[in-house]
C-alpha cells in the first residue's frame, strides 16, 4: 500500500515514534473528518470510506473493502472518528515506513483488527488477507505466523501475537540500517 502524492494527509505532522498524531494535529484530522461527514451523523460509511481511500492511497477497490469491514468489526456499516484516526495513523506509517513500529506500539488494536471474525484468535487466512495495510507479504507472512504460533495450533492468540508485535521493534530497526 501507497499513499498518492500530496494528499492532505501529507500535512498532518506524524510521530513516526509513538506512530500517534500530536493532539493539534488530531484536532485538524477531527475537522477533516466532519467535512468528510456529509450527512452529519459522526458516522462514515462505506460509499463515503471508498472515496477517500481511493482519493488517498494506491488500493483497490476490494481491498478498500476489506479494510472497512476490518474497522467496521461490528458490521454496522459506518465506522467512527477512531476507527478513521487509526487508519489514518496506519496510512501515515506505510508512508513513512515505520508499520512495524506501529505493531509494536499498538499491538491490541492491530490484534482486534486483523481478527475479522471476532473468535479472539488470528487465523492464517486472516493474517494473510490484512497483510496489505502493513505491507507484509507473501511468503515472510506465512513464515512470521508459523514462527510464532508457539503452541501449533494453526492460530496465533493475543500472547503470540503480541510476541510477534515485540519482534516487529526488531524487524523495524533492520528495515531502517537497510534503508540508509
Ligand atoms: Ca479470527
Ligand atoms: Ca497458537
Amino acid at each position: 500500500m501507497k499513499l498518492k502524492k500530496e494528499t492532505v494527509l501529507h500535512y498532518l505532522d506524524f510521530d513516526s515514534v509513538y506512530c500517534l498524531l500530536s493532539l493539534r494535529n488530531a484536532k485538524i484530522l477531527a475537522d477533516y473528518f466532519k467535512l468528510l461527514d456529509v450527512h452529519n451523523k459522526n458516522r462514515m460509511n462505506d460509499i463515503q470510506f471508498y472515496h477517500f481511500m481511493n482519493h488517498v492511497t494506491d488500493l483497490k477497490k476490494k481491498e478498500i473493502m476489506m479494510t472497512f469491514n476490518m474497522l467496521d468489526w461490528n458490521a454496522s456499516g459506518e465506522i467512527g472518528f477512531e476507527q478513521f484516526y487509526m487508519l489514518v495513523c496506519i496510512l501515515l506509517c506505510s508512508e513513512y515506513n515505520v508499520e512495524k513500529n506501529f505493531i509494536s506500539r499498538h499491538s491490541r488494536p492491530v490484534f482486534e483488527l486483523l481478527d475479522m471474525d471476532g473468535g479472539r484468535s488470528i487465523s492464517p487466512a486472516e493474517f494473510q488477507a490484512s497483510g496489505f495495510l502493513f505491507n507484509l507479504k507473501g511468503h515472510a507472512l506465512s513464515k512470521i505466523f508459523y514462527e510464532f504460533d508457539v503452541s501449533g495450533d494453526e492460530y496465533l492468540n493475543y500472547k503470540e501475537f503480541k510476541m510477534f508485535a515485540m519482534a516487529c521493534i526488531d524487524m523495524q530497526e533492520e528495515t531502517q540500517k537497510q534503508r540508509k
